[in-house]
């Protein structure tokens, strides 16, 4: 299938730490990097993020003494997981998978830098407040659907996809083409089942690629 000039594939956090041996490894991370090299190639328009932190940023339990690693604790008002250090500006952990076909990608949104605040979606920080400009590029070139694939379903895909939604777009998440943190577990179903139930539609690689 060729995709119409309406729609952009997003492809989110496809990065070294995690796949199996990073900092945050999602259990397949690395499977989908295949799956979505094929599915770039239907698009015109292709969105790639890269979660871009400080070392000093507070969702590390690294940074907040006497926390462990996957206790939620209160950060400026909202609850947030305390994650192993990962994707770290500028480290080898934060680079594209290097499977990844990046020259594919129309433009690159880098989140996560401000050290207070964690943003799981690539349209807006976790405070809700601070948006990134994804919804004006998208606007700006005529984009009326978007297909999401990546890193990790129950995090950044699920945000990013629930504020893709809620910014007007009509959302399809290709399920193959993700992979989960699961954490708590469960938490990767749970993620497919709440985005559904929002209107998000649910496919697989293959209703594109066929
Ligand atoms: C992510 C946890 C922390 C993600 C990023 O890309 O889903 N998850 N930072
Ligand atoms: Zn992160």
């Amino acid at each position: 299938m060729t995709a119409g000039k309406d729609t952009a594939l997003i492809v989110v956090d496809v990065q070294n730490d995690f796949c199996p041996g990073g900092g945050l490894a999602v259990k397949g991370g690395d499977e989908v990097v295949s799956v979505i090299n094929k599915m770039m190639d239907c698009f015109d328009t292709v969105v790639g993020t890269q979660d871009w932190h400080p070392a000093n940023h507070r969702s590390f339990a690294s940074n907040n003494e006497g926390t462990e690693v996957y206790q939620i604790k209160n950060l400026n008002g909202t609850d947030q997981v305390m994650w192993p250090d990962h994707c770290v500006q500028g480290t080898c952990g934060a680079d594209f998978h290097p499977d990844l076909t990046t020259d594919l990608f129309s433009v690159i949104i880098r989140k996560g830098s401000n050290p207070e605040i964690d943003s799981y979606s690539a349209f807006m920080e976790n405070d809700r407040k601070t948006v990134t400009g994804l919804k004006g590029y998208l606007e700006s070139k005529g984009i009326k659907k978007v297909f999401i694939t990546g890193l990790a379903t129950d995090y950044c895909v699920r945000y990013t996809a629930e504020d893709a939604l809620s910014a007007g777009f009509e959302v399809y998440v290709a399920a193959d083409a993700c992979r989960g943190v699961d954490f708590p577990e469960g938490s990767a179903k749970a993620a497919l089942d709440a985005m559904q139930a929002k209107g998000i539609r649910i496919i697989s690689s293959e209703d594109i690629l066929k």
